[in-house]
């Protein structure tokens, strides 16, 4: 039954080549969603999840970077605030997009998306294309420790996490009265407020005055970001050994960012962004901490430390990941990222308990289950009640239950897919998947 209206919302939401992440809410493409809905659809339509990447990846531009926003014509610029009319701007393919970018997950989602149907064009197709974007933030947006920063919250993709209150009062809002959409489809209690909306807008302009080149007053290197970033090399080292090229520089690159990592962003517990303007870390108490554990040479020490902090801050026990910890004074769980559950970002930290703590990772799974099986699949999730919040069919939920249904199994079901058929290692049988899911 979650399989079958996961797969209905998949097909709702389908635009030809891609998924709107919802139909109302975002009406275009979105970066880290379609990575997110290839992973998921790789379970039973491997074709759709190569679409959703190619599509995506149609629209990066000659620098590399891949727009968080790829924006279908056919929609009216004012159904999304701020649309293409705001941003201005075009890829060499002609879309119009936005300018700013998203988490890296895509090199992740495509070795997968490869593992459940191996196919050796699509991976040649995408590899430069990943190198590409990784170029991109290694040049334009690297730091003298080897991490890459971030220009703007929506690039965090954790938009108003309270994380960003410290760098975020200090832009400079725009003027009042922007033309909000999403309030129009969504509770405005569960959406960032006008005053950040104001800020988002000011700090987007600023940026586009500059050609997109130069960061204006919000500048981070953000945990979440700087672990997809490690993480994508890691997959860039598998793919490229799939294609016959040398893995070792991916390598290096993983390993280089991960000590960054652990020698900048790390303290007592928890992955911190860092104010790059100031050098100062903005110790939060934000679940993008956590994300780290997905990358494998992470020192055990620290993955423990981590792990610790999963369940004394995070409380994870109880099966739901809060994207902020109960136990912190901002802690919202209604209010988009300010506490909510939501299933990428669970999705990610499961993925980085599943080797060391299958215990953890097995209670998350089981959680997420739970909470797209009692409130359908929402944007975003009471942790403690499982209330549904933000907009409903919304595409990375319906997408990564997928995944995680496949990895872990279902009600005494056993797992099908696990770990991707153990990393390909039986890949021979993975047409099984598709007809399986949909059977
Ligand atoms: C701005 C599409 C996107 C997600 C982000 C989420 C939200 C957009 C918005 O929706 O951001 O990019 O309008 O609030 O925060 O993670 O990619 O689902």
């Amino acid at each position: 039954m979650i399989v079958r209206e996961a797969v209905r919302v998949l097909v709702a939401n389908w635009d030809g080549s891609y998924t709107v992440p919802s139909r109302r809410l975002y009406p275009h493409q979105w970066s880290w969603d379609s990575a997110f809905v290839a992973i998921g659809s790789a379970r039973w339509s491997p074709r759709r999840a190569r679409s959703e990447l190619l599509s995506l990846f149609g629209s990066q531009w000659r620098d590399g970077r891949v727009p968080h926003i790829a924006f279908n014509p056919e929609v009216p610029d004012g159904a999304y605030y701020p649309g293409p009319g705001f941003w201005d701007v075009r890829a060499p393919s002609g879309s119009a997009t936005s300018g700013i970018v998203q988490p890296p997950v895509h090199a992740l989602a495509a070795w997968r998306v490869h593992l459940a149907e191996p196919d050796s064009r699509f991976l040649r197709r995408i590899y430069p294309r990943l190198v590409a974007q990784q170029h991109f933030l290694r040049t334009a947006r690297g730091s003298e420790h080897g991490l890459v920063h971030i220009v703007h919250p929506w690039e965090s993709g954790m938009d108003n996490s309270p994380a960003w209150d410290a760098p975020l009062a200090s832009v400079q809002p725009g003027p009042a009265g922007v033309t909000r959409r999403d309030v129009a489809h969504v509770s405005a209690d569960e959406r960032p407020t006008d005053l950040d909306y104001e800020r988002y807008t000011a700090l987007a302009r600023a940026y586009r005055d500059t050609g997109y080149r130069r960061a204006g007053a919000f500048c981070v290197e953000d945990p979440l970001f700087n672990a997809a970033y490690g993480v994508a090399e890691v997959s860039l080292a598998k793919i490229a050994k799939a294609c016959g090229l040398d893995p070792e520089p991916h390598h290096r690159a993983a390993a280089a960012i991960t000590a960054a990592m652990v020698e900048h962003l790390y303290d007592d517990g928890l992955f911190h962004a860092r104010d790059v303007r100031t050098g100062i870390l903005l110790r939060s108490h934000s679940a993008a901490g956590l994300v780290p554990l997905l990358l494998p040479d992470l020192p055990r020490d620290l993955a423990n430390a981590l792990i610790g902090s999963a369940l004394d801050r995070f409380e994870i026990r109880e099966g739901t990941l809060p994207s902020y910890a109960p136990g912190a004074p901002e802690f919202d769980p209604a209010r988009y990222w300010r506490g909510p559950s939501w299933i990428n970002l669970t999705w990610l930290v499961w993925q980085g308990l599943r080797h060391r703590r299958p215990d953890l990772a097995d209670l998350l799974a089981d959680g997420m289950i739970a909470a797209v099986s009692q409130s359908g699949f929402r944007e975003y999730f009471d942790p403690f009640t499982l209330r549904g919040h933000g907009c409903g069919d919304f595409s990375w939920s319906a997408a990564l239950i997928l995944d995680v249904i496949a990895e872990h199994g279902l009600n005494g079901v056993p797992a099908t897919g696990g770990q991707i058929r153990q990393e390909a290692g039986s890949l021979g049988e993975q047409g099984e998947i598709g007809d399986h899911v949909l059977a």
